[in-house]
């Protein structure tokens, strides 16, 4: 289980064994350049949270499947498991997308957050374009559920049974549903869904919900009605699809009413849009409304899962949806973690470090004779990648470079720079660059610390 957590790890570790069984006298020195020391999946664990992301299934390989497998412990199909995503034509079903997130999950340890069952929009036009009597959607419907939750009974833990059924004013949205079968739908299809797998954790789930207001208040009375008549739900879905600077102060007071109604809460779609381009001061004001919302999940108990929607830039809706705005994930568009990534760590009970990117820095002894050494300096990047680079350290024993291969070295009483030569900036992602340099010492010879930089 969890192979590609262990992937990460194990690539780094076999360069540093690498190095020493190449005749290393002493390998050290690996700098944490990036984030991951603990992956947030764990970090979430300790505070008895599950850390979830949504996914594209054609994606899940290579680095996007590595951090995907990594970093977090639940998935959400973004669109898989949608109705036109399943059903095209009627009768006609399309799982390939759905079973391989499904199979994805398991092979990792994690659990499926199913979405979406019932919602107004990524039906199937044979669908929406149908005529249907009353009757005949609520079987319709009946049917889709028993179709999709049965097919992946005991295999997806949590459903997004109705998505999106408020307006922003609290009144019921006027949908399909709602239009065919009134505002009863939601119980039924509760219910339903509660028939087909009864082990299933059944949800509700909406955007601008996230603070106390009246769509927030809409769900939570619909939630406490629910309860009172005994049908089944388990939980409610804040999507915090939110703008920067905009975390609504209310979020945690919100979060408690309805974890105090005795249901779970999960924060299911959280991402932040800021205008683009992205820069340092945005990146920290978004990295604060991450930190916010993580901590709030983090006070109330009965928030269970958060979940980001597309942890890289590179697999995000916000960019098409709204133009000029985008960002809005943890980790950029190359997969170099954001200064929000550090953000969620923290507020998990993690460390911070440098948002510099998944690359390790590792300084080897490579030979040594009376007076003279000969350093190897390998910079590796998994789950990142870099276009230029120094390897900058101190040495704590008066030992100097006298000469340098593959990149271009300073010193300066102790302190050492060494800097990418014209063709060795780029290190891709999975890949890595070394150069060495030769050095005089005396006494004693230590491994310094080697830190990156750019
Ligand atoms: O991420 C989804 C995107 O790829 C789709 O084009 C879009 C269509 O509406 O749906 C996105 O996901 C939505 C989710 O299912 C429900 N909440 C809002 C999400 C963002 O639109």
């Amino acid at each position: 289980m969890r192979t590609s957590r262990s992937a990460v790890r194990a690539r780094l570790a076999a360069l540093c064994a690498g190095l020493l069984a190449a005749g290393a006298l002493f390998a050290a020195g690996a700098a944490p350049a990036h984030a991951a020391a603990t992956p947030l999946r764990d970090l979430a664990a300790a505070k008895g949270k599950v850390m979830g992301t949504a996914v594209t299934g054609s994606k899940l390989t290579g680095t996007y499947g590595d951090l995907a497998g990594a970093q977090f412990s639940s998935l959400t199909p973004g669109n898989a498991m949608k109705w036109g995503s399943v059903e095209p034509a009627q009768g006609t079903f399309n799982w390939a997308e759905a079973d391989q997130i499904v199979a994805f999950a398991q092979a990792h340890d994690q659990l499926v957050r199913g979405h979406t069952l019932v919602w107004h929009s990524q039906n199937p036009s044979w669908l929406t374009n149908g005529t249907w009597t009353s009757a005949q959607l609520g079987t319709l419907l009946q049917n889709h559920i028993a179709t999709e939750v049965g097919r992946y009974k005991g295999k997806v833990s949590v459903w997004d049974v109705v998505n999106e059924p408020f307006n922003e004013d609290g009144t019921y949205r006027s949908t399909l549903w709602y239009d065919g079968l009134g505002p009863d739908y939601i119980a039924s299809a509760l219910t339903w869904a509660r028939a087909a797998d009864p082990a299933a954790k059944l949800y509700i789930n909406d955007y601008n919900v996230e603070g106390v207001g009246a769509k927030s208040t809409a769900l939570y009375n619909l939630v406490k009605s629910l309860k009172e008549r005994g049908v089944p739900i388990d939980g409610v879905g804040l999507q915090a699809h939110l703008i920067l600077g905009q975390v609504p102060s209310t979020l945690q007071q919100n979060i408690q009413r309805f974890a105090d109604l005795g249901v779970d809460v999960a924060i299911t779609e959280l991402d932040v849009r800021m205008a683009l381009p992205a820069d340092s001061a945005k990146l920290a004001q978004q990295a604060a409304d991450y930190k916010a919302v993580t901590a709030a999940c983090v006070a109330v108990t009965r928030c269970v899962n958060l979940t980001v929607w597309g942890f890289t830039d590179s697999d995000s809706w916000v960019e098409s949806t709204f133009p000029g705005y985008g960002a809005a994930t943890p980790y950029d568009a190359n997969y170099a973690p954001k200064p929000a990534y550090n953000a969620i760590a923290e507020a998990l009970g993690g460390t911070s470090t440098p948002p510099t990117g998944a690359c390790a820095v590792t300084y080897a002894v490579t030979s040594q004779w009376n007076t003279g050494f000969t350093g190897q300096v390998t910079i590796a990047c998994s789950g990142a990648a870099l276009s230029s680079w120094k390897a900058n350290w101190t040495f704590g024993a008066g030992q100097q470079v006298t000469q340098a291969w593959n990149a271009t070295c300073t010193q300066s009483g102790n302190a050492v720079s060494c800097a990418n030569a014209s063709y060795n900036g780029t290190v891709p992602d999975g890949g890595s660059v070394s150069f060495g340099f030769n050095g005089s010492w005396s006494g004693s010879n230590p491994v310094p610390t080697v830190t990156l930089g750019q």
